[in-house]
């Protein structure tokens, strides 16, 4: 069986710009070679999303690595993309072949059903947004996205077409999907937002969804591009709902065509998301390969970065010792490798922070004591010297 986006569909060391970033470590969410992957993190770190049951011989939506969760009664597979701060989560559950599907809210009291839709992500007050099948002729199915509030389970209005996903949520009443036009044949990028319905425009293309929010009215996903290529993208909108900028985030790819998509944006303006199969970050005006920021990849291939919290979590996967497998990043806590303070990052730093631990000056007031640990020794010279050669700060 092969995992994927389910039609609802449900559907730094040396880096590359010669800063010293924030680099992270990675932690497998371990579900014994079974293939899994991490569609969100939550604001402690906790990641969510499915992975095959070889139990059940079906998806299951997961929260952390221990905790599985059962579909509705009569359905077969469930699935999660989204997990609040307080570990709500919301899941998908369907069986395949069936159109419909069931959103599950499950917490520490349980599983309670929400109506029929699949739900993708909570907003700020505890709503639930995603689609729901609907139909509009005979044999005809599309979808609708819709929000779930204590008072049920509403529409959205689309751009025109019958077809219309939200898929995140935040700040504020702002919802963001995508939605097709009345005559147009590709999704656009879509805002709800103050009751009005807004088309967010490409990156000059036909056709473009928004696929996460975050703060400071940013809004992510994926667009084409007037040459063909499917970019992933970062639009700043203002209070009012306009669009200011639409930025390209670029490619890891040597082609023009790869495929790219931006899933998740913090409050810090990181953007996560996948370019040519390989998992990125975009920050301070340059996509990183998040693979070069993780201080020992070792048998890692990180293909998709889906989601980032404000304290810096990553959640994604891709490929850990050949098995399609689902990760979680945690930021390393940054550090200052510039010793003597003349702007570079080099053998004189090496050199001051060893006359430093012999007892010599210290005109830069660092502390010696470079990897933390209570002692100033060799050690320090040792984990600076790993720092200089491009390692992780220790
Ligand atoms: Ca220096
Ligand atoms: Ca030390």
């Amino acid at each position: 069986m092969k995992l994927s986006r389910k039609v609802c569909a449900c559907a730094g060391a040396l880096l590359a710009t010669g800063a010293y970033g924030q680099t992270y470590e990675i932690q497998l969410v371990d579900f014994g070679l079974r293939p899994a992957q991490a569609w969100c993190v939550n604001g402690s770190g906790t990641s969510a999303g499915g992975f095959i049951s070889t139990v059940h011989n079906a998806y299951r939506g997961f929260v952390g690595a221990g905790q599985e969760l059962a579909p509705a009664p009569g359905d077969t597979q469930s699935m999660v993309f989204a997990l609040d701060d307080a570990g709500r989560a919301a899941a998908v559950s369907f069986t395949i072949g069936d159109p419909g599907e069931r959103a599950l809210l499950v917490d520490g009291a349980g599983s309670t059903v929400l109506g029929d839709f699949c739900p993708r992500g909570f907003g700020p007050d505890g709503r639930v947004v995603g689609s729901r099948v609907s139909t509009f002729g005979p044999g005809w199915l599309g979808r609708r996205a819709c929000v779930y509030t204590e008072a049920g389970l509403t529409d959205l209005p689309s751009l025109g077409g019958e077809f219309s996903q939200a898929m995140a949520a935040g700040p504020g009443d702002w919802v963001v999907g995508f939605s097709f036009t009345a005559t147009g044949l590709t999704p656009r990028a879509t805002l709800w937002s103050g009751g009005v319905v807004r088309d967010l425009g490409t990156l000059g293309g036909p056709g473009a969804e928004a696929l996460g929010v975050g703060a400071g009215g940013r809004i992510v996903g994926t667009s084409e591009t007037v040459g063909g290529a499917q970019r992933p993208f970062l639009f700043l909108v203002d209070a009012g709902g306009n669009v200011t900028q639409r930025v390209d985030l670029g490619t890891l790819g040597t082609g023009g065509g790869n495929y790219g998509a931006a899933y998740g944006v913090n409050s810090a303006g990181h953007v996560v998301g996948t370019s040519a199969d390989r998992a990125f970050m975009f920050r301070d005006g340059v996509m990183h390969d998040l693979e070069t920021l993780v201080v020992n990849p070792g048998h890692w291939h990180l293909a998709v970065a889906s989601s980032i919290n404000d304290a810096g979590h990553i959640a994604g996967w891709g490929v850990y010792k050949g098995w399609p497998a689902a990760f979680v990043l945690t930021p390393v806590a940054a550090c200052d490798p510039d010793l003597n303070g003349d702007g570079n990052v080099d053998q004189d730093d090496v050199a001051y922070l060893v006359n430093v631990v012999g007892g010599g000056s210290n005109p830069t007031g660092i502390d010696p004591d470079f990897n933390g640990d209570g002692n100033v020794d060799q050690d320090d010279v040792a984990a600076l010297i790993n720092v200089v050669a491009g390692g992780g700060c220790p």
